[in-house]
Protein backbone atom coordinates (compact mmCIF):
# COMPACT_ATOMS: atom_id res chain seq x y z
CA UNK A 1 0.00 0.00 0.00
CA UNK A 2 1.27 3.50 -1.06
CA UNK A 3 2.50 5.52 1.80
CA UNK A 4 0.88 8.80 2.75
CA UNK A 5 3.58 11.22 4.75
CA UNK A 6 0.11 12.86 5.86
CA UNK A 7 -1.58 10.56 7.56
CA UNK A 8 1.09 7.20 8.76
CA UNK A 9 -1.42 5.21 9.21
CA UNK A 10 -1.15 4.39 5.51
CA UNK A 11 1.89 2.27 6.16
CA UNK A 12 0.06 -0.94 6.81
CA UNK A 13 3.19 -3.50 7.83
CA UNK A 14 3.52 -6.87 8.78
CA UNK A 15 5.76 -6.35 11.88
CA UNK A 16 8.38 -8.83 13.18
CA UNK A 17 10.31 -7.34 15.99
CA UNK A 18 13.49 -8.00 17.26
CA UNK A 19 14.10 -6.49 20.72
CA UNK A 20 17.35 -4.34 20.61
CA UNK A 21 20.81 -6.84 21.38
CA UNK A 22 22.68 -3.86 21.34
CA UNK A 23 21.49 -2.37 23.73
CA UNK A 24 22.30 -5.20 26.29
CA UNK A 25 25.63 -5.37 28.24
CA UNK A 26 27.77 -7.37 28.95
CA UNK A 27 28.31 -5.71 32.63
CA UNK A 28 26.37 -6.59 35.51
CA UNK A 29 23.87 -8.64 32.57
CA UNK A 30 21.13 -9.59 34.83
CA UNK A 31 19.74 -5.95 34.21
CA UNK A 32 19.38 -7.02 30.59
CA UNK A 33 16.01 -8.89 31.81
CA UNK A 34 14.55 -5.97 32.73
CA UNK A 35 15.77 -4.10 29.17
CA UNK A 36 14.76 -6.88 26.91
CA UNK A 37 11.20 -6.77 28.97
CA UNK A 38 10.25 -3.54 28.49
CA UNK A 39 11.74 -3.75 24.83
CA UNK A 40 9.32 -6.65 24.50
CA UNK A 41 6.58 -4.94 26.18
CA UNK A 42 6.58 -1.67 23.59
CA UNK A 43 6.65 -4.55 20.93
CA UNK A 44 3.74 -6.17 21.62
CA UNK A 45 1.99 -2.43 22.57
CA UNK A 46 3.00 -1.78 19.22
CA UNK A 47 0.82 -4.72 18.05
CA UNK A 48 3.93 -6.61 16.53
CA UNK A 49 2.94 -10.12 15.21
CA UNK A 50 6.09 -11.66 15.79
CA UNK A 51 8.72 -11.39 18.17
CA UNK A 52 12.09 -12.20 19.20
CA UNK A 53 13.77 -11.44 22.56
CA UNK A 54 17.70 -11.64 23.25
CA UNK A 55 19.03 -13.13 26.29
CA UNK A 56 20.69 -11.76 29.05
CA UNK A 57 24.39 -12.97 27.99
CA UNK A 58 23.19 -11.15 24.44
CA UNK A 59 26.87 -9.21 24.58
CA UNK A 60 28.86 -12.21 26.43
CA UNK A 61 28.92 -15.37 24.00
CA UNK A 62 25.85 -17.70 22.65
CA UNK A 63 22.77 -18.03 25.01
CA UNK A 64 22.80 -21.15 27.53
CA UNK A 65 19.80 -22.90 27.92
CA UNK A 66 18.99 -20.77 31.33
CA UNK A 67 19.43 -17.70 29.29
CA UNK A 68 17.20 -18.55 26.37
CA UNK A 69 14.40 -20.15 29.09
CA UNK A 70 14.19 -16.67 30.76
CA UNK A 71 14.03 -14.97 27.05
CA UNK A 72 11.42 -17.05 26.01
CA UNK A 73 9.46 -16.61 29.18
CA UNK A 74 9.63 -13.08 28.90
CA UNK A 75 7.51 -13.43 25.81
CA UNK A 76 5.00 -15.48 27.51
CA UNK A 77 4.84 -13.25 30.75
CA UNK A 78 3.71 -10.65 28.58
CA UNK A 79 1.20 -12.52 25.94
CA UNK A 80 -0.22 -15.00 29.14
CA UNK A 81 -0.06 -12.77 32.60
CA UNK A 82 -0.69 -9.02 30.97
CA UNK A 83 -3.20 -9.90 28.60
CA UNK A 84 -1.57 -7.02 26.23
CA UNK A 85 -1.76 -8.96 23.13
CA UNK A 86 -5.32 -9.20 23.56
CA UNK A 87 -5.92 -5.46 23.24
CA UNK A 88 -6.01 -3.97 19.39
CA UNK A 89 -3.93 -1.11 19.52
CA UNK A 90 -3.80 -0.69 22.92
CA UNK A 91 -1.98 2.99 23.27
CA UNK A 92 -4.48 4.12 20.14
CA UNK A 93 -5.37 7.85 21.14
CA UNK A 94 -2.80 8.22 23.55
CA UNK A 95 -1.44 11.73 22.41
CA UNK A 96 1.93 10.98 23.03
CA UNK A 97 2.52 7.79 21.25
CA UNK A 98 0.73 8.82 18.40
CA UNK A 99 3.19 12.03 18.28
CA UNK A 100 6.02 9.98 18.43
CA UNK A 101 4.85 7.22 15.66
CA UNK A 102 3.87 10.71 13.71
CA UNK A 103 7.44 11.95 14.23
CA UNK A 104 9.20 8.06 13.67
CA UNK A 105 7.20 7.65 10.53
CA UNK A 106 7.99 11.35 8.92
CA UNK A 107 11.85 10.69 9.62
CA UNK A 108 11.65 7.25 8.24
CA UNK A 109 9.98 8.77 5.63
CA UNK A 110 12.79 11.33 4.53
CA UNK A 111 14.99 8.47 4.85
CA UNK A 112 13.15 6.51 2.40
CA UNK A 113 12.96 9.86 -0.08
CA UNK A 114 16.78 10.24 0.19
CA UNK A 115 17.29 6.63 -1.12
CA UNK A 116 14.29 6.87 -3.78
CA UNK A 117 16.20 10.06 -5.27
CA UNK A 118 19.51 7.71 -5.50
CA UNK A 119 17.28 5.19 -7.16
CA UNK A 120 16.01 2.84 -5.21
CA UNK A 121 17.67 0.53 -2.51
CA UNK A 122 19.70 -1.94 -4.66
CA UNK A 123 21.34 1.88 -6.32
CA UNK A 124 21.95 2.96 -2.89
CA UNK A 125 23.96 0.20 -1.27
CA UNK A 126 26.35 0.95 -4.31
CA UNK A 127 26.97 4.45 -3.01
CA UNK A 128 27.08 3.13 0.47
CA UNK A 129 24.51 5.68 2.10
CA UNK A 130 22.94 3.60 3.73
CA UNK A 131 25.58 2.11 5.44
CA UNK A 132 27.04 5.28 6.17
CA UNK A 133 24.00 6.63 8.11
CA UNK A 134 24.25 3.78 10.78
CA UNK A 135 27.60 4.41 11.17
CA UNK A 136 26.97 7.53 11.34
CA UNK A 137 24.53 7.04 14.23
CA UNK A 138 26.31 4.41 15.79
CA UNK A 139 28.81 6.61 16.26
CA UNK A 140 27.03 9.77 17.49
CA UNK A 141 25.40 7.31 20.67
CA UNK A 142 28.75 5.77 21.03
CA UNK A 143 29.86 9.15 21.66
CA UNK A 144 26.96 9.71 24.13
CA UNK A 145 27.50 6.73 25.91
CA UNK A 146 30.97 7.32 26.35
CA UNK A 147 30.65 11.04 27.47
CA UNK A 148 28.08 9.99 29.95
CA UNK A 149 25.22 12.09 28.37
CA UNK A 150 23.38 8.78 27.79
CA UNK A 151 22.50 6.59 31.01
CA UNK A 152 23.21 3.20 30.77
CA UNK A 153 23.15 1.56 33.64
CA UNK A 154 25.66 -0.95 34.76
CA UNK A 155 28.09 0.71 31.76
CA UNK A 156 28.48 4.36 32.52
CA UNK A 157 26.33 4.63 36.15
CA UNK A 158 26.25 2.08 38.74
CA UNK A 159 28.94 0.30 37.71
CA UNK A 160 30.03 -2.55 40.07
CA UNK A 161 33.80 -2.26 41.08
CA UNK A 162 34.25 -6.36 40.74
CA UNK A 163 32.26 -8.91 38.82
CA UNK A 164 32.03 -12.72 38.53
CA UNK A 165 32.08 -14.41 35.11
CA UNK A 166 28.41 -15.74 35.34
CA UNK A 167 28.31 -19.31 33.40
CA UNK A 168 28.35 -19.33 29.34
CA UNK A 169 28.07 -21.61 26.96
CA UNK A 170 31.37 -22.43 25.41
CA UNK A 171 32.27 -23.73 21.94
CA UNK A 172 34.82 -25.29 20.89
CA UNK A 173 35.97 -23.73 17.68
CA UNK A 174 38.07 -26.48 15.88
CA UNK A 175 35.74 -29.42 17.19
CA UNK A 176 32.77 -27.39 15.10
CA UNK A 177 35.19 -27.06 12.04
CA UNK A 178 36.00 -30.69 12.39
CA UNK A 179 32.68 -31.66 11.73
CA UNK A 180 31.37 -29.55 9.43
CA UNK A 181 34.68 -30.94 7.23
CA UNK A 182 33.92 -34.25 8.39
CA UNK A 183 30.00 -33.61 7.26
CA UNK A 184 30.98 -32.06 3.66
CA UNK A 185 33.56 -34.80 3.03
CA UNK A 186 30.68 -37.35 3.51
CA UNK A 187 28.26 -35.22 1.80
CA UNK A 188 30.05 -35.37 -1.56
CA UNK A 189 31.11 -39.04 -1.33
CA UNK A 190 27.59 -39.82 -1.67
CA UNK A 191 26.45 -37.45 -4.34
CA UNK A 192 25.91 -37.90 -7.94
CA UNK A 193 29.16 -35.64 -8.82
CA UNK A 194 28.42 -35.66 -12.49
CA UNK A 195 24.90 -34.75 -12.05
CA UNK A 196 26.13 -31.77 -9.23
CA UNK A 197 29.07 -30.53 -11.67
CA UNK A 198 26.10 -30.20 -14.45
CA UNK A 199 23.83 -28.02 -12.05
CA UNK A 200 27.07 -26.07 -11.61
CA UNK A 201 27.69 -25.64 -14.85
CA UNK A 202 23.89 -24.56 -15.83
CA UNK A 203 24.50 -21.94 -13.18
CA UNK A 204 27.70 -20.33 -14.08
CA UNK A 205 26.25 -20.55 -17.75
CA UNK A 206 22.66 -18.39 -16.74
CA UNK A 207 24.92 -15.82 -15.01
CA UNK A 208 27.19 -15.30 -17.92
CA UNK A 209 24.21 -15.15 -20.83
CA UNK A 210 21.74 -13.52 -18.11
CA UNK A 211 19.02 -16.22 -19.47
CA UNK A 212 17.30 -18.39 -17.31
CA UNK A 213 16.34 -18.27 -13.85
CA UNK A 214 19.44 -18.14 -11.80
CA UNK A 215 17.56 -18.60 -8.22
CA UNK A 216 15.49 -22.25 -9.02
CA UNK A 217 18.86 -23.31 -10.81
CA UNK A 218 20.54 -22.88 -6.99
CA UNK A 219 17.23 -25.18 -5.63
CA UNK A 220 18.26 -27.66 -8.34
CA UNK A 221 21.64 -27.77 -7.51
CA UNK A 222 21.21 -27.73 -3.60
CA UNK A 223 18.55 -30.62 -3.89
CA UNK A 224 21.43 -32.18 -5.96
CA UNK A 225 23.75 -31.70 -2.59
CA UNK A 226 25.62 -28.72 -4.61
CA UNK A 227 27.26 -26.94 -1.16
CA UNK A 228 26.71 -23.32 -0.69
CA UNK A 229 30.25 -22.42 -1.13
CA UNK A 230 29.90 -24.49 -5.08
CA UNK A 231 27.04 -23.07 -5.86
CA UNK A 232 28.43 -19.25 -5.13
CA UNK A 233 31.80 -19.63 -6.69
CA UNK A 234 29.95 -21.07 -10.04
CA UNK A 235 28.59 -17.65 -10.10
CA UNK A 236 31.87 -16.22 -8.92
CA UNK A 237 33.65 -17.49 -12.11
CA UNK A 238 31.70 -14.70 -14.13
CA UNK A 239 30.85 -12.02 -11.48
CA UNK A 240 33.97 -12.07 -9.42
CA UNK A 241 33.21 -11.23 -5.17
CA UNK A 242 31.34 -8.47 -4.32
CA UNK A 243 34.12 -5.85 -2.53
CA UNK A 244 32.91 -3.36 -0.34
CA UNK A 245 34.30 0.37 -0.41
CA UNK A 246 35.38 1.08 2.77
CA UNK A 247 35.09 4.22 4.58
CA UNK A 248 35.22 5.85 7.84
CA UNK A 249 33.79 9.05 8.74
CA UNK A 250 35.44 11.56 10.84
CA UNK A 251 34.72 13.91 12.75
CA UNK A 252 30.89 12.41 13.90
CA UNK A 253 32.35 10.58 17.61
CA UNK A 254 34.11 14.24 18.67
CA UNK A 255 31.22 16.60 17.28
CA UNK A 256 29.22 15.01 20.75
CA UNK A 257 31.78 14.28 22.83
CA UNK A 258 34.42 17.40 22.77
CA UNK A 259 34.31 18.53 26.45
CA UNK A 260 34.92 14.90 27.61
CA UNK A 261 38.46 14.93 29.72
CA UNK A 262 39.45 11.90 28.80
CA UNK A 263 38.60 12.76 25.44
CA UNK A 264 40.96 15.50 25.27
CA UNK A 265 43.92 13.21 27.17
CA UNK A 266 43.31 11.20 24.59
CA UNK A 267 44.35 13.66 22.11
CA UNK A 268 46.88 15.25 23.90
CA UNK A 269 48.40 11.84 23.97
CA UNK A 270 48.41 11.65 20.18
CA UNK A 271 49.63 15.53 19.90
CA UNK A 272 52.87 14.16 22.49
CA UNK A 273 53.57 10.99 20.43
CA UNK A 274 53.76 12.64 17.11
CA UNK A 275 55.77 15.04 18.25
CA UNK A 276 58.31 12.25 19.74
CA UNK A 277 58.11 9.88 17.03
CA UNK A 278 57.53 11.92 14.01
CA UNK A 279 54.38 10.63 12.92
CA UNK A 280 50.49 9.95 14.89
CA UNK A 281 50.27 6.46 16.55
CA UNK A 282 49.14 4.33 13.45
CA UNK A 283 46.29 1.61 14.25
CA UNK A 284 44.73 -0.51 12.16
CA UNK A 285 41.47 -2.62 13.06
CA UNK A 286 41.06 -5.69 11.25
CA UNK A 287 38.55 -8.47 10.76
CA UNK A 288 39.39 -11.55 10.34
CA UNK A 289 37.26 -14.89 9.53
CA UNK A 290 33.70 -15.29 8.80
CA UNK A 291 32.75 -12.31 11.12
CA UNK A 292 30.91 -10.09 9.21
CA UNK A 293 29.83 -7.28 12.73
CA UNK A 294 31.95 -4.21 11.10
CA UNK A 295 29.85 -1.53 13.71
CA UNK A 296 32.07 -2.25 16.15
CA UNK A 297 35.37 -1.70 14.24
CA UNK A 298 33.77 0.92 12.29
CA UNK A 299 32.76 2.81 15.68
CA UNK A 300 36.35 2.73 16.98
CA UNK A 301 38.07 3.49 14.06
CA UNK A 302 36.10 6.64 13.81
CA UNK A 303 36.77 7.20 17.83
CA UNK A 304 40.65 6.72 17.20
CA UNK A 305 40.66 8.70 14.25
CA UNK A 306 39.61 11.57 16.31
CA UNK A 307 41.40 11.37 19.07
CA UNK A 308 44.08 12.00 16.54
CA UNK A 309 45.24 8.52 15.74
CA UNK A 310 45.99 7.48 11.80
CA UNK A 311 43.43 4.74 10.95
CA UNK A 312 43.97 1.87 9.13
CA UNK A 313 40.55 0.19 8.40
CA UNK A 314 40.95 -4.20 6.84
CA UNK A 315 38.40 -5.21 4.99
CA UNK A 316 36.20 -7.52 6.34
CA UNK A 317 37.09 -11.78 6.29
CA UNK A 318 40.70 -11.49 6.16
CA UNK A 319 42.97 -14.28 6.75
CA UNK A 320 45.40 -13.78 9.99
CA UNK A 321 48.29 -13.61 7.25
CA UNK A 322 46.29 -10.84 4.98
CA UNK A 323 45.93 -8.99 8.01
CA UNK A 324 49.34 -9.32 9.10
CA UNK A 325 50.75 -8.45 5.94
CA UNK A 326 48.52 -4.87 5.47
CA UNK A 327 49.65 -4.21 9.40
CA UNK A 328 53.17 -4.67 8.07
CA UNK A 329 53.08 -2.72 4.93
CA UNK A 330 51.04 0.38 6.73
CA UNK A 331 54.03 -0.01 9.51
CA UNK A 332 51.33 0.67 12.29
CA UNK A 333 52.07 0.51 15.40
CA UNK A 334 48.75 -1.34 17.10
CA UNK A 335 47.03 -3.89 14.94
CA UNK A 336 43.58 -3.51 16.59
CA UNK A 337 41.78 -7.16 16.30
CA UNK A 338 37.71 -6.70 16.38
CA UNK A 339 36.16 -10.20 17.09
CA UNK A 340 32.29 -10.61 17.76
CA UNK A 341 32.15 -14.30 16.02
CA UNK A 342 34.10 -16.50 18.72
CA UNK A 343 37.00 -16.98 16.19
CA UNK A 344 39.10 -15.12 18.84
CA UNK A 345 40.82 -17.92 20.67
CA UNK A 346 42.01 -19.28 16.73
CA UNK A 347 42.38 -16.08 14.94
CA UNK A 348 44.18 -14.17 17.29
CA UNK A 349 47.32 -15.99 18.04
CA UNK A 350 47.16 -17.00 14.15
CA UNK A 351 47.59 -13.41 13.32
CA UNK A 352 50.32 -12.77 16.77
CA UNK A 353 52.04 -15.90 14.83
CA UNK A 354 52.00 -14.16 10.96
CA UNK A 355 53.37 -11.10 12.87
CA UNK A 356 56.51 -12.92 13.98
CA UNK A 357 56.87 -14.80 10.96
CA UNK A 358 57.10 -11.58 9.09
CA UNK A 359 59.72 -10.08 11.82
CA UNK A 360 56.70 -7.72 13.36
CA UNK A 361 56.40 -8.86 16.77
CA UNK A 362 56.95 -5.54 17.60
CA UNK A 363 53.40 -4.18 16.70
CA UNK A 364 51.35 -4.46 19.42
CA UNK A 365 48.06 -6.59 19.12
CA UNK A 366 45.22 -5.52 21.17
CA UNK A 367 42.01 -6.97 20.95
CA UNK A 368 38.33 -6.12 21.12
CA UNK A 369 34.98 -7.08 20.69
CA UNK A 370 32.67 -9.83 22.59
CA UNK A 371 35.12 -11.78 23.89
CA UNK A 372 33.92 -13.84 27.22
CA UNK A 373 35.87 -12.62 30.15
CA UNK A 374 37.00 -16.68 30.95
CA UNK A 375 38.93 -16.20 27.33
CA UNK A 376 40.93 -13.12 28.51
CA UNK A 377 44.23 -15.34 30.20
CA UNK A 378 44.15 -17.41 26.94
CA UNK A 379 44.68 -14.17 25.05
CA UNK A 380 47.10 -12.43 27.24
CA UNK A 381 49.30 -15.37 27.30
CA UNK A 382 48.84 -15.61 23.72
CA UNK A 383 50.41 -12.34 23.40
CA UNK A 384 47.67 -9.77 23.17
CA UNK A 385 48.61 -6.38 24.67
CA UNK A 386 44.92 -5.23 26.04
CA UNK A 387 41.53 -6.43 25.41
CA UNK A 388 38.74 -3.61 25.54
CA UNK A 389 34.71 -5.81 25.42
CA UNK A 390 31.83 -4.68 25.08
CA UNK A 391 31.06 -0.86 26.89
CA UNK A 392 34.62 0.25 26.54
CA UNK A 393 34.79 3.81 26.21
CA UNK A 394 36.81 4.99 23.43
CA UNK A 395 38.97 7.66 24.71
CA UNK A 396 39.74 5.39 27.71
CA UNK A 397 41.07 2.55 25.45
CA UNK A 398 43.00 4.95 23.05
CA UNK A 399 44.95 6.39 26.50
CA UNK A 400 45.72 2.27 27.27
CA UNK A 401 46.84 1.96 23.91
CA UNK A 402 49.23 4.82 23.91
CA UNK A 403 50.23 3.98 27.81
CA UNK A 404 51.54 0.81 26.80
CA UNK A 405 53.31 1.99 23.66
CA UNK A 406 54.86 4.86 25.67
CA UNK A 407 55.95 1.92 27.64
CA UNK A 408 57.89 0.17 25.15
C1 LIG B 1 24.51 -5.79 15.81
C2 LIG B 1 24.73 -7.30 15.82
C3 LIG B 1 24.63 -7.96 14.60
C4 LIG B 1 24.42 -7.22 13.26
C5 LIG B 1 25.80 -6.74 12.76
C6 LIG B 1 25.76 -5.45 11.94
C7 LIG B 1 27.14 -4.95 11.63
N1 LIG B 1 27.33 -4.51 10.40
O1 LIG B 1 28.03 -4.92 12.47
C8 LIG B 1 23.80 -8.38 12.39
C9 LIG B 1 22.29 -8.39 12.59
C10 LIG B 1 24.11 -8.34 10.90
C11 LIG B 1 24.36 -9.62 13.11
C12 LIG B 1 24.49 -10.84 12.50
C13 LIG B 1 24.92 -12.00 13.17
N2 LIG B 1 25.19 -12.10 14.49
CO1 LIG B 1 25.30 -10.59 15.70
N3 LIG B 1 25.25 -9.30 17.07
C14 LIG B 1 25.03 -8.01 17.03
C15 LIG B 1 25.02 -7.46 18.48
C16 LIG B 1 23.57 -7.39 18.94
C17 LIG B 1 25.66 -6.09 18.73
C18 LIG B 1 27.07 -5.88 18.16
C19 LIG B 1 27.35 -4.39 18.07
O2 LIG B 1 27.29 -3.80 17.01
N4 LIG B 1 27.61 -3.75 19.22
C20 LIG B 1 27.89 -2.31 19.27
C21 LIG B 1 29.40 -2.09 19.10
C22 LIG B 1 29.68 -0.60 19.16
O3 LIG B 1 30.02 -2.73 20.18
P1 LIG B 1 31.25 -3.73 20.03
O4 LIG B 1 31.40 -4.29 18.67
O5 LIG B 1 31.25 -4.67 21.18
O6 LIG B 1 32.50 -2.72 20.20
C23 LIG B 1 32.87 -2.13 21.43
C24 LIG B 1 33.90 -2.96 22.22
O7 LIG B 1 33.74 -4.34 22.07
C25 LIG B 1 35.22 -2.43 21.74
N5 LIG B 1 35.80 -2.94 20.50
C26 LIG B 1 35.25 -3.63 19.47
N6 LIG B 1 36.15 -3.88 18.52
C27 LIG B 1 37.31 -3.36 18.93
C28 LIG B 1 38.55 -3.35 18.34
C29 LIG B 1 39.61 -2.74 19.02
C30 LIG B 1 40.93 -2.72 18.39
C31 LIG B 1 39.39 -2.14 20.28
C32 LIG B 1 40.51 -1.51 20.98
C33 LIG B 1 38.14 -2.13 20.87
C34 LIG B 1 37.11 -2.75 20.19
O8 LIG B 1 34.95 -1.06 21.58
C35 LIG B 1 33.61 -0.86 21.09
C36 LIG B 1 33.06 0.39 21.77
O9 LIG B 1 32.77 0.15 23.10
C37 LIG B 1 25.83 -8.60 19.23
C38 LIG B 1 25.50 -8.76 20.70
C39 LIG B 1 26.14 -7.68 21.54
N7 LIG B 1 25.35 -6.96 22.28
O10 LIG B 1 27.35 -7.49 21.48
C40 LIG B 1 25.44 -9.83 18.40
C41 LIG B 1 26.43 -11.02 18.32
C42 LIG B 1 27.84 -10.51 18.14
N8 LIG B 1 25.97 -11.70 17.09
C43 LIG B 1 26.03 -12.99 17.16
C44 LIG B 1 25.66 -13.89 16.11
C45 LIG B 1 25.63 -15.37 16.47
C46 LIG B 1 25.32 -13.43 14.84
C47 LIG B 1 24.97 -14.29 13.61
C48 LIG B 1 25.84 -15.54 13.42
C49 LIG B 1 23.48 -14.65 13.73
C50 LIG B 1 23.02 -15.65 12.68
N9 LIG B 1 22.77 -16.87 13.10
O11 LIG B 1 22.92 -15.29 11.53
C51 LIG B 1 25.14 -13.28 12.46
C52 LIG B 1 26.56 -13.36 11.90
C53 LIG B 1 26.89 -12.34 10.86
C54 LIG B 1 28.34 -12.50 10.41
N10 LIG B 1 28.59 -12.78 9.16
O12 LIG B 1 29.23 -12.36 11.20
C55 LIG B 1 26.56 -13.45 18.50
C56 LIG B 1 28.00 -13.96 18.44
C57 LIG B 1 28.18 -15.13 19.40
C58 LIG B 1 29.54 -15.35 19.95
N11 LIG B 1 30.47 -14.44 19.85
O13 LIG B 1 29.73 -16.38 20.54
C59 LIG B 1 26.33 -12.18 19.39
C60 LIG B 1 27.32 -12.03 20.54
C61 LIG B 1 24.86 -12.31 19.94
C62 LIG B 1 24.64 -13.56 20.75
N12 LIG B 1 24.89 -13.54 22.06
O14 LIG B 1 24.23 -14.57 20.23
N13 LIG B 1 24.70 -9.32 14.39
Amino acid sequence: KQFNPKNPKSLALRTHSQTSGWSLTEQDPFNNVGRTCIEAMGAALGHTQSLHTNALDEAIALPTDFSARIARNTQIYIQEETMVTKQVDPWGGSYYVEALTNEIAHRAWEHIQEIEKLGGMAKAIETGLPKLRIEEASARTQARIDSGRQTIVGINKYRLDHEDPIDILEIDNTEVRKDQVARLVDLKGHRDEEAVKKALEAITECVRTKEGNLLDLAVKAAGLRATLGEISDACEDVVGRYKAVIRTISGVYSSETKQDPDFIKAQQMCEEFAKREGRQPRIMIAKMGQDGHDRGAKVVATGYADCGFDVDMGPLFQTPAEAARMAVENDVHILGVSSLAAGHKTLIPQVIEELKKLGREDILVTAGGVIPAQDYDFLYKAGVAAIFGPGTRIPLSAIKMLEILEGE
